[in-house]
């Protein structure tokens, strides 16, 4: 049976810098398991897949089994049903509340982190496996357990037309259904029922125009694979590293996101890098094309895009640009003297892949550019130690549910989760009973933050300073990120506040000063925060994005929900430490307050670019606005986004938003306007905060009776559509939030709603 493992290492070829704390790593281990065990995940595969249409995002039912046996619970209160919003009491709330406390509790790790599914991108294992596969490592890293994992996934998640989307409830596209189907070729797929799913996709492939029509970044995995020819690709010159930071056009002012998969993709592009060509690949040939290989202009292909994809069209001013480089440019650097040139700038390329493989611990940014620095380092020399040191890492990336086994689109939410699980928690006034999660949670928070900066010149490697601040996922992944430091501050003011007997010894002041300096240098000059770092370069950058699929990718954008978080983080520390950087802080924040209030639109919602969509981040608006002393009577921004959202809240009390919302940029209900406990648990707690009960109770009382009765015998929740979202077309999972946000929300109902 699979078993995941929390925080282990366990090979010469790993290094952390904090005992692996917050790893998630599954296993297989054919000793595990009774009977009944076995029976009972086999039982939740089969639910799955027979709703697979209906429900397309897994319920993280293995893990669930697991920790139930590991970490048994007791069912502490009856069951409640609200019938009638007159019903709920304080009492009845308490119980609910702790029920689902008691419940979550049980799916902390021992190390104070809560494990889940990340998956959602249906683009990225594909990546994996090509590079496994080009390597010759597919075999020692994966097991046959893994591959029949991998495929039950892929074939779980196929389309009804045979195609696959970008993410698990997208439609289908080239992008998705071309490197699934390459995938399943590659771990040998299409015994059985796979052979049908194969010949429909394959359709699907053929009656779209074939894999010509890929995506930009889908040609390269299909060029590394040698089934697709280097000259159908638009140029990656390796050479850009070299041109004067000065220009905004430098790769390192891009957002790290771009830069870092860039970074390898423009080696591998520079050396024009192709795998062995196997049996397989020459079938792929042939099986991928509406006409024979050698037929196919691959001067055409270069900008040719399916339509299902193509989010982003290309300009053609950038068209122009690409084709000048391939025609005039290319030809001289692949020769003598030009060569040298080439040759320069992929030592420097190698150079800044190896730093951020040393400074991730080989975890790095994200699963993208993982895999390809992993490709890297093979092609810089198959016998490298930095490739042995990738090769384990792999498993931090991988995630196993009852849909199969998935390449989450980090190495997980760690940090974030906890930092709010703990918010959640202590809302609900239930702090004594559940001390020991509080204090586990604690423990992980202190030992995820990250205490140093990266080696060396920052500048010249383009990195911002990390000491004080927390990353999305683990200490070993590293990069701070400002929205992350501000909810893992936040949640380190709030234990402070409480008995450390109950919680644990609060955070040593000298690390929330850390914290608090980092957010300070990542505030803009026009009072926003991005993600990572400052925003380094142009908007008008964006025309220069090459990826059709994606949009906002190419610089680090402002966004509203980290510059919200800053506020929130920044008025908490000043009413415990007025007199640390007081000036700087406050000013910090009123100009923050200032970008948020200009950032909304003109019907008082704002746009989320890391949730769906319009309630997260009109959450996220309210919020920040009244951290800072906003209200509904003296500010007409809160007032706006209280009226946005009840115009939004559905007749059945709750809010349920689609994730068409993110790509289409106009609130979309979901189908047959359900509502989503989520989204209701969001605007739900903005209200509360905008003091909504002092007006007119009743939507309070509504949308908390929808998560009321939403919340399952065991005190669970149950999974709802997919809520995660980046970059305007992608969807991510976020396991966790279907558990924290309603105990969030019903503890702000009971404390702020019903105990006045
Ligand atoms: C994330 C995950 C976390 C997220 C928040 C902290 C929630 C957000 O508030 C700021 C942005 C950030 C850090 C974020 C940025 C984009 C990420 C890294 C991701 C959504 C996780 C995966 C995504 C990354 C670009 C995926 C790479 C894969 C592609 C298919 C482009």
């Amino acid at each position: 049976m699979w078993k995941l493992k929390v925080a282990e290492g366990g090979s010469p070829w790993l290094h952390s810098i904090n005992d692996h704390v917050g790893r998630q790593v599954w296993e297989f281990d054919p000793e595990l398991g009774s009977f009944d065990e076995i029976a009972e995940v086999e039982k939740a595969r089969q639910i799955f897949s027979e709703n697979r249409f209906e429900q397309k995002q897994s319920s993280d039912m293995l893990m669930r089994i697991q920790f139930a046996k590991e970490n048994p619970h007791p069912v502490i209160v009856p069951e409640v049903e609200i019938t009638d919003v007159e019903d709920i009491t304080e009492a009845k709330v308490a119980n609910i509340l702790r029920k689902a406390v008691c419940f979550y509790s049980s799916l902390q790790a021992d190390d104070g982190h809560w494990p889940g599914d990340y998956g959602g991108p249906m683009i990225l294992l594909p990546g994996l496996v090509i590079t496994l596969s080009v390597t010759g490592a597919l075999d020692a890293v994966l097991s046959n357990n893994h591959k029949i994992e991998i495929l039950r996934h892929i074939y779980n998640h196929q389309n009804k037309d045979g195609g696959w989307g970008l993410h698990i409830e997208g439609h289908s596209t080239m992008f998705g259904s071309v490197l699934n189907y390459v995938t399943l070729r590659l771990l040998g797929g299409g015994a059985e029922d796979g052979e049908a799913a194969m010949q429909k996709a394959r359709t699907w492939i053929l009656d779209q125009g074939g894999a010509t029509m890929i995506t930009s970044w889908g040609k390269i995995w299909l060029s590394v694979l040698g089934v697709y020819e280097w000259s159908g690709n638009n140029p990656l010159p390796p050479e850009l590293w070299l041109v004067p930071y000065v220009l905004p056009v430098h790769p390192g002012r891009t957002w790290c996101h771009a830069r870092m998969p860039f970074l390898g993709m423009s080696y591998l592009y520079g050396k024009r890098f192709i795998g062995p060509i196997t049996p397989t690949v020459l079938a792929l040939r042939n099986e991928l094309y509406t006409i024979p290989y050698h037929e196919i202009d691959w001067n055409k292909a270069r900008n040719l895009c399916a339509k299902e994809e193509l989010f982003y069209p290309h300009p053609l001013i950038q068209d122009i640009l690409w084709a000048t480089i391939d025609k005039m440019v290319e030809p001289v650097l692949m020769r003598w003297p030009g060569k040298k040139l080439r040759e320069k700038a992929l030592r420097h390329v190698m150079e800044h892949i190896h730093y951020e493989d040393l400074n991730t611990r080989y975890v790095c940014l994200s699963s993208i550019n993982k895999v390809i620095n992993m490709l890297c380092c093979w092609v810089e020399d198959p016998n490298s130690e930095a490739f042995k040191f990738h090769l384990p890492r792999i498993h931090d990336h991988l995630w196993l549910a009852e849909d199969g086994m998935k390449m989450k689109g980090y190495n997980g939410s760690q940090l974030w989760d906890t930092a709010f699980a703990i918010q959640a928690i202590v809302s609900t006034n239930l702090v004594e009973e559940f001390s020991p999660t509080l204090r586990k949670a604690h423990v992980f928070l202190k030992r995820s933050q990250i205490l140093k900066n990266c080696p060396g010149d920052p500048k010249y490697w383009y990195r911002h300073i990390s000491k004080g601040g927390w990353p999305f996922s683990t200490a070993d992944n590293g990069w701070i990120v400002s929205d992350c430091t501000a909810e893992g501050l936040k949640a380190a003011l709030m234990l402070r506040k409480l008995p450390s007997e109950a919680v644990g010894e609060p955070l040593d002041i000298m690390r929330l000063y850390d914290a608090v300096n980092v957010i300070l240098s990542l505030q803009n000059a026009n009072g926003s925060f991005a993600t990572y770092e400052l925003t380094r370069s142009y908007k008008w950058l964006e025309w220069i994005n090459p990826v059709e699929t994606f949009g906002n990718v190419v610089i680090d954008y402002p966004c509203l929900e980290c510059t919200s978080d800053a506020i929130q983080a920044l008025t908490t520390f000043k009413k415990s430490y007025p007199d640390y950087r007081r000036e700087e802080v406050q000013r910090s924040i009123d100009k923050a307050v200032a970008f948020i209030e200009k950032e909304q639109a003109s019907d008082g919602s704002w746009y989320g670019s890391w949730g769906v969509c319009f309630t997260y981040a009109t959450w996220f608006g309210i919020e920040g606005l009244v951290a800072a002393g906003r209200n509904f009577s003296n500010c007409v921004s809160v007032r706006k986004a209280c009226n946005f959202l009840l115009r939004k809240q559905l007749a059945s009390g709750g809010w349920g938003e689609s994730y068409l919302s993110c790509q289409d940029k106009v609130y979309t209900n979901l189908e047959g306007g359900r509502s989503h406990i989520v989204n209701t648990s969001w605007a739900l707690l903005a209200l509360i905060h905008a003091e909504q009960a002092n007006r007119d109770a009743t939507p309070l009382h509504l949308a908390a009776q929808v998560l009321i009765n939403s919340q399952m015998e065991n005190g669970d929740f149950p999974q709802q559509e997919i809520i995660g979202s980046f970059n305007r077309t992608c969807m991510i999972t976020y396991a966790a939030y279907r558990n924290i946000f309603p105990i969030w929300a019903l503890g702000e109902y009971r404390s702020s709603v019903l105990e006045q």
